[in-house]
């Protein structure tokens, strides 16, 4: 089904180092030698887990902990407070959570014992201030959690979560689930060095991860999952580049044949199977970025509606001077308004060759007529679609090119996405323009050859020193293109990578500020990859084998 030939060579060098790594992580969920399980699924070698290091990834901004152990009750329950505790958001992760806990201690525990142990932590507070659910760009994710508490001579022993929105309390279970672990000794959940008091909130309202569906189909639920281990990592926004040259794979109702740029009818999206996409993230404080890439990387429109082109060997852009193709875009995009709540909505701007207009007769015509040069008409096209989204109550988002070719005549709201290289978003956000940052050198995850470190070590605010300037950077955002990447190595090509730049995207920049990280990150992230294979996720090797020449 794919057009895109599959060809990665340099993976297939890994392969013994990687299924190295993944017995091992193997065998820490399922040993039965409670000091080998602990050390291993560490990292590969006879080191012992560091007991002064907190195996929390990404890192919050402050905390602070003591050195008890604490088992967890299996039959932990959920008590809520404030407004908003009681809701399915919360009482969902809730359940979520505790599967993934105790998700390799069911099988030692002995059902008609089980009720006859003590356990420290049977219960866990979420107290939620607000029962406003809108999931907005900024939306206070902010919490605290605290694992048992000492108050006066004793000791609360119960897991505690405080926070302004459901979203906080989703991000503060997550840190709950990341401080418990199996012990095979003892066979019961333990919390170790507590009592916990942890504060945490982001650094960066954006904090991305681009999935390409357009040159490979990937199915509603390989979506999910990747939604799901967004999650993990704290990840909030799932640009969804659905469309692009190659294929269409999303119904749209207004204009039905559209979704005939399909690779097959199989691999195609119902407005249903959006719809299910985007509360699916929603229920983990996920927004969806949707994007229609115009008017380049859109030859697929035309499959369906073929007057789209500017003529049979000009395919795109698309046909600038066809009134149909603002009416088509109009469609799409009152039909994607119903799907995609957030205020965010991509207009692409990218790779726009206008070539072939200027030697397709009709375009070509009409370029005269209008007094307008090629690059004229993209910008006319551009700003057009702007309006188009702004009127649909969207910001509009634009990848760098169109901030290149005039700046000053892109609408104030709009976003800029860097992509080209660095330096880009110091220049939009002097112009006053906010920026969302994804430099291809550092944060392209289809690039196998960049490394863990790259993605940590690379700044979205890098060359921007004034705070105001500062404050207009959102975030950033990896990307994973899909050209070279299908369902059957996409995960396992965004992770451990993503989670190195959603550590940036997080966590404070003092904190994993070069002279701090050399010491604690890699054994912390050998940690969260192991995390993510034992909650089912295939995240790579941490250690870039790939990425290395062949032995002489
Ligand atoms: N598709 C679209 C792509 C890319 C872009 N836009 C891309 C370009 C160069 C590299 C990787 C991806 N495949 N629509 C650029 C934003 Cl190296």
């Amino acid at each position: 089904f794919n057009r895109i030939p599959q060809s990665q060579p340099a993976r297939k060098m890994s392969t013994g180092f990687a299924s190295f790594l993944a017995v091992l992580c193997f065998m820490y969920a399922f040993s039965n030698d409670p000091v080998e399980a602990r050390i291993i699924g560490f990292k590969p070698s006879s080191e012992k887990l560091d007991d002064s290091l907190v195996y929390l990834w990404p890192l919050p901004s402050e905390l602070s902990h003591g050195n008890a152990t604490m088992s967890v009750d299996p039959d932990l329950s959920l008590e809520f407070g404030g407004d908003g505790g009681n809701s399915s958001i919360v009482r969902e992760a809730f359940q979520r959570y505790k599967e993934i806990i105790f998700k390799h201690s069911f099988r030692f525990v002995d059902r008609r014992t089980r009720t006859k142990a003590v356990y420290d932590i049977t219960k866990i507070k979420v107290t939620v201030v607000s029962d406003n659910e809108t999931l907005h760009l900024g939306v206070d994710e902010s919490y605290f959690l605290y694992v048992a508490r000492e108050d006066g001579h004793s000791i609360v022993r119960q897991a505690a979560i405080e926070a302004n929105t459901v979203y906080g309390a989703l991000r503060g279970l997550e840190t709950f689930s990341q401080l418990c672990s199996f012990n095979y000794g003892t066979k019961t959940v333990e919390v170790y060095n507590a009592p916990w008091y942890i504060h945490d909130e982001p650094r960066f309202v954006f904090r991305g991860l681009l999935l390409d569906t357009s040159r490979h189909y990937l199915p509603i639920n390989v979506i999910k999952q990747v939604i799901e281990s967004m999650s993990y990592a704290k990840l909030n926004v799932l640009h969804w580049h659905i469309i692009d040259e190659q294929s269409f794979p999303l119904e749209i109702p207004s204009y039905p044949d559209l979704w005939k740029g399909a690779y097959t009818k199989w691999e195609r999206y119902t407005v249903e199977d959006a719809y299910e996409v985007v509360n699916f993230a929603k229920m983990r404080g996920i927004n969806i970025m949707a994007e229609i890439d115009i008017p380049g990387h859109a030859e697929s429109w035309g499959i369906g509606y073929p007057d789209l082109w500017p003529s049979s060997t000009c395919r795109e852009p698309l046909d600038v001077a066809n009134n149909f193709t603002f009416d088509v875009i109009s469609g799409i995009l009152t039909d994607m308004r119903q799907i995609f709540p957030f205020e965010l909505f991509h207009l692409g701007g990218d790779e726009v060759n206008t070539d072939c207009w200027s030697s397709t007769l009709h375009v070509k015509e009409w370029l005269q007529e209008h007094n307008m040069t090629g690059k004229d008409a993209y910008q006319y096209f551009v700003l057009k679609a702007q309006e188009m989204a702004i009127v649909r109550n969207w910001i509009p988002v634009n990848w760098e090119e169109t901030f290149n070719t005039f700046k000053d005549r892109l609408n104030p709201q709009t976003v800029v996405h860097n992509w080209l290289g660095p330096g880009v978003c110091p220049k939009v956000v002097a112009n006053g323009l906010r920026c969302i940052y994804s430099n291809q050198g550092v944060w392209y995850l289809d690039h196998l050859d960049i490394t863990w470190e790259s993605f940590y070590n690379s700044e979205p605010l890098e060359g921007i020193n004034d705070t105001l300037e500062q404050d207009l950077v959102l975030g950033g955002e990896v990307c994973m293109w899909g050209e070279t990447a299908d369902t059957s190595d996409v995960q396992q090509t965004i992770w451990p990578r993503a989670a190195a730049a959603a550590e940036r995207l997080w966590s404070r920049r003092e904190a994993i500020s070069a002279g701090n990280i050399s010491l604690t990150v890699l054994p912390r992230l050998h940690y969260f990859r192991c995390l993510l294979n034992r909650r089912g996720v295939p995240a790579a090797p941490v250690t870039n084998e790939y990425a290395r020449s062949p032995p002489i």
